[in-house]
Formats: structure tokens, sequence, C-alpha cells
């Protein structure tokens, strides 16, 4: 438990979704043409996948949709209810209400948009031993529009805040809401976090993503995520996660008095902390195989983990040290859950 922190004073941006997980073999992924450790996005193709898993495979539903478990697991260390508030769009269906409860569980203050013609997204989580690989069926999730935070009681949350976090993924479904959130935290001169999320969002959507680039203070992702970045954008092929590191924060800024850091996972390697040009590691404590239940959230989680300790100011090595402690929670939990208190210190 923390000191009392100003209630909202996270605000994130997302797709809520419910995770279908389960363990399947590697033959399922090849016969819908997806990869080890990777995140698409549904095509009509991959439909079957969600009652197949239900049907053969003993899935298992959680709550999951990469914003919202980052500020889950935010909320879960910090131990001070609706310190984050998350805005998304579901339906109006029963997986609506368990995500809404797993978020009021957590601590998140969630301000659903509601859709009314379309369910509420799934995305399936298939695991093959250490690796996940999902599939998302954004439906409602991608009815976002940003009248949901032009409304009153909406537009005051986002401009209470002091910290912003929205994900790469969201920019598959509303640019406008994003660029929105990032010039309010510019105007206000308050931090806006990003994540690069998974390689189809530099490989399809770089453009909006260049657009928000120069708002972004601190972009996270991991390593695989971090190459598709690079080539995207015609950087050397020889570049490492170094390089790349000190190009993605070298990009241009608008507040280059505030200078753009980087934060890169590369799963049990260490994660490189980079500003201006110089670089710097934090060891990750590798788990034993049987130790892993699944790796679904773990970079959520390590976001969720990062931000429970920016929100209160602590230093950028205390921050990605709760990252690291918070996604290998995650790693020996099923999904991104979480079980007992935390001991982060
Ligand atoms: C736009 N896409 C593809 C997505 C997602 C997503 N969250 C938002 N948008 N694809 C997968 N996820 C979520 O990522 C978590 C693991 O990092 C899954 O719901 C899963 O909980």
């Amino acid at each position: 438990m923390t000191s009392k922190l100003q209630e909202g004073i996270l605000v994130g941006c997302g797709n809520p979704l419910l995770d279908i997980s389960a363990t399947v073999p590697m033959h399922f992924l090849q016969g819908y043409g997806m990869k080890e450790d990777d995140a698409i996005l549904a095509e009509e193709r991959h439909m079957p996948i969600y009652r197949e898993l239900v049907e053969n495979y003993k899935a298992e539903y959680l709550a999951g949709g990469s914003v919202q478990n980052s500020l889950r697991i935010a909320q879960w260390i910090l131990g001070q209810p609706k310190v984050a508030v998350f805005f998304g769009c579901v339906g109006k269906d029963n997986y609506a209400d368990i995500l809404r409860e797993k978020a009021r569980e957590a601590g998140v203050d969630a301000h659903y948009q509601v859709s009314t013609d379309t369910p509420t997204g799934t995305c399936a989580v298939l695991i093959t031993g250490t690796h996940r690989s999902l599939c998302a069926n954004l439906a409602a999730a991608n009815k976002f529009t940003i009248d949901h935070l032009k409304q009153p009681a909406n537009k005051a949350l986002v401009d209470n805040a002091l910290y912003y976090y929205i994900s790469g993924f969201f920019l598959t479904v509303n640019p406008p809401s994003i660029m929105s959130v990032a010039a309010t935290a510019n105007a206000k001169q308050r931090p806006f976090l990003m994540n690069l999320s998974a390689p189809f969002i530099s490989q399809f959507f770089m453009e909006p993503l260049l657009k928000v680039m120069p708002y972004v203070d601190i972009i996270f992702g991991n390593e695989a995520e971090a190459h598709a970045f690079a080539t995207t954008q015609g950087w050397p092929a020889d570049a490492d996660l170094r390089e790349i590191g000190k190009r993605l924060v070298a990009l241009p800024k608008i507040n280059s008095a505030r200078p753009r850091i980087a934060i890169l996972t590369q799963g049990c390697d260490p994660v490189l902390l980079i500003q201006h040009d110089t670089v710097q590691e934090f060891e990750v404590t590798r788990l034993a195989v049987h130790e892993i239940v699944d790796t679904n959230g773990a970079g959520d989680a390590f976001v969720g983990g990062f931000l429970s300790q920016y929100v209160q100011d602590k230093s950028l090595d205390v921050c990605i040290r709760c990252g690291n402690y918070a996604a290998r929670h995650i790693i020996m939990n099923p999904g991104c859950t979480y079980s007992g208190e935390p001991d982060f210190v």
C-alpha cells in the first residue's frame, strides 16, 4: 500500500477484450497461418477459432485487452482503487459484464462506451509451451468514437489526469482519440506513454504511429516489435536493439525539453532503458520452465508494474524493477491475472 494518490491520476484508452485462452498443438496455429508469440487482428478465416477453443481445448475465459491489463496490474500493486481510469468500447452482453466486474475488482475505474449492436471483443490466446499467439476479434472495441471522450464527465477525467497511457493496438481503432489525448497531455506538459504493441502495428499502421510519435514521452516495446518498426522505417538491417532504441528516442519530438525514453523488453534477457545515446540494462530473473503457467499478458504486466511506480514519481530504475516483478508474477499465473497480495519492495 502506498500513500494516497489523486484519483484518476492515470488515464488509459484501449480495446476491452475477453481472452479465450487454451493450450493447443502447433498444428492448430499452423492451420490458421499463425505464428508463435505473434498478435494479429482476426480475419474472416480466423472466426472459427473461438468456438473451437471452447469446444475442443477446454478454453478459459480471462479479462484481457492490453491497456486494461496494464491498468489492472498497476491497481493491484498500488492497492488504492480508482487511481487508473480506462476508456474503451464494449457490447451490451455477458462478456461486457465480466470485464466490468474484473476491472472493478482490480480497482480500475472503467468508463466503457457501449455499442448496442456489436458484441464485446474477444481475443483467442493460443498457448504453445512458453509461447502465446493472440488473435483479436475487436468487435465492439472497434466502435469506440471520440465522442465518448468529449462527454463532459469523461473530458474532465482526461483533463484531470497527470499521466496517459495508450497502446499501439488502439491505432487500429481510433487515431483521432489518441491524437486528442496526446494533445491534452502535451498542452499540460504531462507524460504521454505508448506501446509498440505488436509487429503488425508498425507494418500496417506506421502512418498514424508516426503522427503520434512526436507526442510520446516513453515508448515501450519488445524486441520483435522494435525490429518491425526498424524494418518498416528502412533502418539498417544489422541495427541491434540498442541501436534501434537510440533511433526511437531520436525521432522528432514536440516537447524537446523532455527527451523521449525507450524501454525495450526481450523476454528473459535484460530490459533496455534508452535515454539520449545511453543504454542501461536491467537483469530479469529467469523462471524455470516448470514455473511458467503462460506468458500471456507479461508485456502488459511489465507496463502495469512500471506505471504503478511512475505515477508515484519513483525513479526509472524502480519503475523498471517493478515492471519485471509484475511480469514475473503474471507469467506464474493464467493470463494477465494475479494471486495474493503484491510483495514488491
Ligand atoms: C488490436 N489488437 C490486436 C489488440 C489486442 C489486444 N489488446 C488490444 N488490441 N490483441 C491482443 N490483445 C490483448 O493483449 C493481451 C496480452 O498482451 C489480449 O486481450 C491479451 O490480454
